[in-house]
């Protein structure tokens, strides 16, 4: 009997601390009309259906994909095979794949000795990823400084990884994880990180580029959220922040920047996952880029790594007026999606945010591209769909490697056309 309390106890502690998925499914959605995406965006209004737009209704050329709560699944499908809106199940119980992920993590926690002996094929603690940081500074103190730019809403230090062989000089700038439930970011972030590093003096094109310029690297732009990710909610995108007078918390912090704040395509409210929060920059993760980037002066690229859906995206997300060097924006990340497809055959779509995949105001690309940083990109990784969220650990490295070739040649464009 004892035992039994026992274990009742841990499972009711457990169950209270992780939210769980148990039944979860993620529909992808097509609508045919207009009138269909109406009928879908409707669905968000009723919000103790508690549904997740892992891609939010936008256009009937985009498919739609939805997380479903277990015990919603038959009526929401119920309704949209009653409005006779086509739809198929990618992800059929989603605590599926949160169990596999867990598994996989229990052989990656092993002790670090530097960044030598690190997994990058698996995702890590955020106190994994920090010590790994630290680390990759004093491995390299010739080119990799560590710099702290300020603290998250909860006290976490903000670091990001300097590149430098030089004093002043023109720069690059590359961010991750500010979305909690994008793993693969950071994840691919540190592999990035780590490539440079070694590159430095051994590859002509990453020396060269380093001899002219320097290379930012904000790994963990939302370690809060990241870490709820990992602890409470693997479906947290948001940060942590919280107010009185709202029991909800955490604000989009792509939507928190000075770029059409509070426009179409982010929400005044508090509890939406695109909530764009109360003024500009009231995130203290975003307020230090946007510091920073102020302080610096001198980036001329800026890219920003999200997943999912296989996109490399330029500004803007607020209007439709394009930007001044579209053509050249165009054709560089047309050349740079190719130079990624060549390695594994990973294919990538490429256009401005608002005409590829919805329209987004106080996002950081919009901003940085107003602040003159001309070559200003967001990536939306692997991959299309099957997983989402849920990338598996087996493809942090291919996406990791794919990347990097796209990566180089933005910053290559940027090396070669400096102001
Ligand atoms: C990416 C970059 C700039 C503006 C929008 C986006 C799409 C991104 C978002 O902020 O809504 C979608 C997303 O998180 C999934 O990565
Ligand atoms: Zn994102």
């Amino acid at each position: 009997m004892r035992e039994l309390w026992f274990f009742l106890s841990i499972v009711l502690v457990a169950a209270y601390r992780r939210q769980t998925f148990v039944g979860d499914q993620v529909l992808r959605i097509r609508a045919s009309s207009q009138e269909q995406l109406a009928l879908i965006r409707s669905l968000e209004e009723l919000e103790h259906l508690k549904l997740d737009f892992w891609k939010e209704p936008t256009t009937p050329a985009l498919p739609i994909d939805l997380r479903v709560p277990g015990r919603h699944v038959r009526a929401v499908k119920a309704f949209l095979e009653s409005n006779g809106i086509a739809y198929s199940i990618m992800i059929k119980n989603l605590q599926t794949l949160v169990d596999e992920e867990n598994v996989s993590q229990l052989v990656s926690e092993l002790r670090q000795n530097g960044t030598y002996s690190f997994n990058y094929k698996s995702y890590h603690t955020l106190k994994e990823i920090y010590t790994w940081v630290k680390n990759l500074a004093a491995e390299n103190p010739q080119i990799v400084r560590r710099i702290k730019i300020g603290k998250s809403f909860q006290g976490r230090a903000l670091h990001v990884l300097k590149f430098s062989t030089g004093h002043k000089r023109p720069a690059v700038w590359i961010d991750s994880g500010i979305h909690g439930r994008e793993w693969i970011s950071p994840a691919i972030a540190i592999w990035l990180a780590k490539k440079i590093a070694t590159d430095y003096g051994n590859d002509p094109s990453v020396t060269s580029l380093l001899n002219k310029m320097d290379i930012f690297m904000a790994i963990m732009v939302n370690p809060d959220g990241y870490v709820y990710t990992r602890t409470k909610n693997r479906m947290w995108r948001k940060t942590m922040s919280k107010r009185p007078g709202s029991h909800c918390f955490g604000v989009d912090a792509n939507r928190n920047f000075d770029a059409n704040f509070g426009g179409r395509g982010s929400s005044r409210v508090a509890c939406s996952e695109r909530y764009c929060g109360p003024h500009v920059n009231s995130e203290p993760e975003v307020k230090a880029i946007v510091d920073f980037i102020g302080r610096h002066g001198n980036f001329t690229a800026f890219i920003t790594l999200h997943n999912y859906l296989q996109l490399l995206l330029y500004p803007y997300g607020y209007t439709e007026e394009p930007p001044e060097n579209i053509e050249e924006l165009d054709t560089l990340a047309s050349e740079a999606t190719e130079a990624l497809a060549s390695l594994y055959g990973t294919r990538y779509s490429h256009g401005s945010i608002i005409q590829t995949i919805n329209e987004s105001s106080g996002n950081s690309i919009d901003w940085s591209y107003n602040q003159g940083i001309k070559y200003s990109y967001a990536f939306e990784l692997r991959d299309e769909g099957q997983y989402g969220f849920m990338l598996p650990w087996n493809q942090i490295v291919p996406t990791a490697e794919e990347t990097w070739l796209a990566i180089k040649k933005i910053m290559e464009h940027a090396c070669n056309h400096l102001p």
